[in-house]
């Protein structure tokens, strides 16, 4: 990766790893993207270009004069929006990716898409669930993610793109706040401890679902991204995980650090049905075996860190 391309540079995953991957790979080599533009670091502290992804014509535009070498795809709808809007989540989760991958096909450039957790579906094993395995989702999201596996896995086939890719679980971050995902109240948690110490779940008591801290979900992107392709069987989509948890374990963690914290339930029954379609715990396996996948942050450790850098915030 010498010049790389993101889309989505101010969401969840962007707003952090546009600034990190400037720090690594240096400012000028990495142009940021969003159909947003703010005042944020990542539109003022290097190249940043507006873009909405499903302008096929303009994204390939800005790849060839910026001449990059690496396209990172993230902008999408995450799974609660796309099952209000599933039309508009079809148009921008697949136009905005076929048309990333067609920019890529076109300029030789390496290519990078998350998948998710939500790829998965209700048939698919629940536990340890295995890297190659039914998939069948019942949401809009996870149609968007699996068809997405598989065109990548397509132009990889057939037009010869270094299409790499992970099955993202539940992200947690203090910097960027995530918007209409299924797992967003693992992020909410830790604001509201902070703000109100106490918080009110929309998902509820026993529902497990893989999550993992930002920090490790950057260091996967790159270290796949940088993996020899010789090594890897899979491409797109590995598992990738760091824990698995339910709301009341986080709340246990967070009552270690704020003993009056408190955690009650008002269950949203679209996106309790979603993560009930989720698996409870993934194996990744297969990321640890091909390219020496590993998450320095469980849930202990991210937690301390959260409450202590929410406070600071
Ligand atoms: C969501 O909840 O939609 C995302 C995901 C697991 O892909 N965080």
């Amino acid at each position: 990766m010498k010049k790389i391309l993101l889309t989505g540079a101010l969401g969840q995953i962007g707003s952090e790893f546009t600034l990190k991957l400037r720090e690594i790979y240096g400012t000028d080599n990495v142009v940021a993207t969003d159909i947003r533009e703010t005042e944020s670091e990542v539109v003022t502290g290097g190249p940043f270009e507006k873009l909405d992804v499903t302008d096929g014509d303009k994204m390939m535009d800005i790849a060839k004069r910026h001449n990059v070498d690496t396209v990172i795809h993230l902008a999408a709808l995450l799974s609660a929006t796309a099952e209000a809007k599933p039309l508009l989540a079809w148009n921008i989760n697949m136009g905005g990716l076929v048309n990333a991958l067609e920019t890529a096909k076109e300029l030789d450039c390496k290519f990078f898409t998350p998948s998710s957790i939500g790829a998965f579906g209700p048939l698919t094993p629940k536990n340890e669930t295995p890297q190659d395995t039914i998939m069948r989702p019942t949401t809009m999201y996870g149609v968007n993610k699996v068809s997405g596996e598989l065109l990548a896995d397509y132009y990889h086939q057939k037009s010869g793109v270094d299409t790499r890719g992970v099955r993202f679980p539940g992200l947690i971050s203090y910097v960027a706040p995530p918007g209409g995902g299924t797992t967003d109240y693992a992020v909410e948690i830790y604001y509201e401890a902070i703000k109100n110490g106490k918080y009110t779940s929309y998902i509820g008591e026993g529902t497990y679902m893989d999550m993992m801290y930002m920090p490790d979900a950057l260091n996967a992107v790159i270290d796949l991204m940088e993996a020899d392709p010789a090594k890897l069987k899979h491409r797109n989509a590995f598992n990738v995980t760091a824990m698995s948890i339910a709301p009341e374990d986080v709340a246990k963690e967070i009552q270690k650090h704020i003993p009056s914290f408190t955690l009650d339930y008002n269950v949203d029954p679209v996106r309790q049905g979603i993560a009930e379609s989720w698996p409870n715990a993934i194996d990744a396996s297969a990321a640890k075996e091909e390219w020496g996948f590993k998450a320095e942050y469980d849930l202990a450790k991210m937690t301390a860190d959260m409450l202590e850098k929410l406070k600071e915030k």
